[in-house]
């Protein structure tokens, strides 16, 4: 039998997670969000207060979900949860919508969530607290490192190498065999042919847009 879980963050990240986690009959405690009033209902689970109201639960007794996304211009708050509270013992569940295709042998650390109609082939490894969202696919023995954001529909073939803590925006694809050095930023739509250092922003084609004239 699984723990109860407790979510943490109540926006848009977490409601999805609670969708899923719902489909998977997993038994919900509640939210922790500083910026929710204590006892009010949010996605339909109680809001237990801000952080430090996981306490009230041993390590031993729940699981925890974190409900932060991670986006570029934040500042690091969903690493800085997981390695809070992991740092206290306390376990992040790592969570595989159902409709996501995983191989056998592809390893998924504490906290990863994988979210609907990914597809993650033989041999990837994907470390602590990244997300791969919804539609993303990850082909043949990629390594992806910690904190991680692959945002929805983003493509990497076979063999790429993501650092820590990098963002590949939405729609974004890299070739095969490319490494993407921690901390980089990988603009939406972004086609990647070449290895990126750390620390880098790519930039993609922007669309030029032009009123019509009648
Ligand atoms: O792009 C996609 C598909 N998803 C995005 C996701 C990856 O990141 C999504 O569109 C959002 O841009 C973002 O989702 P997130 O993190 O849920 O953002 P938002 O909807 O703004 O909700 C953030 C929540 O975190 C809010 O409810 C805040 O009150 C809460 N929050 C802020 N500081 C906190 C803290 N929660 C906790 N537990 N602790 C904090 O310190």
């Amino acid at each position: 039998m699984t723990k109860p879980i407790i979510i943490l963050g109540g926006g848009g990240h977490a409601k999805v997670l609670i969708d899923i986690l719902r489909r998977l009959n997993c038994r919900l405690v509640g939210i922790v969000d500083p910026n929710q009033s204590v006892g009010s209902v949010l996605h339909g689970l109680n809001v237990l207060g801000a952080d430090n109201a996981v306490f009230n639960y041993s390590a031993a007794e729940v699981e925890l979900i974190n409900g932060v996304g991670s986006l570029p211009k934040d500042k690091g708050l969903r690493a800085s949860l997981f390695n809070t509270f992991n740092d206290k013992s306390y376990h992040f569940k790592t969570l595989v919508d159902p409709t996501a295709f995983i191989a056998a042998d592809v390893e998924l650390s504490d906290g990863v969530q994988v979210m609907a109609g990914v597809i993650i082939q033989a041999g990837t490894k994907i470390a602590e607290n990244s997300i791969v969202n919804s539609g993303a696919i990850i082909e043949h023995d990629c390594r992806i490192g910690r904190h991680v954001h692959i945002a929805p529909g983003a493509v990497l073939s076979g063999t790429v190498e993501v650092g820590d803590y990098v963002h590949i925006g939405t729609g974004a694809k890299i070739i095969q065999s490319i490494s993407i050095g921690a901390g980089s930023i990988i603009g939406a739509g972004s086609v990647v042919t070449q290895d990126i250092a750390c620390s880098q922003i790519v930039y993609p084609p922007r669309s030029k847009i032009k009123s019509i004239e009648r």
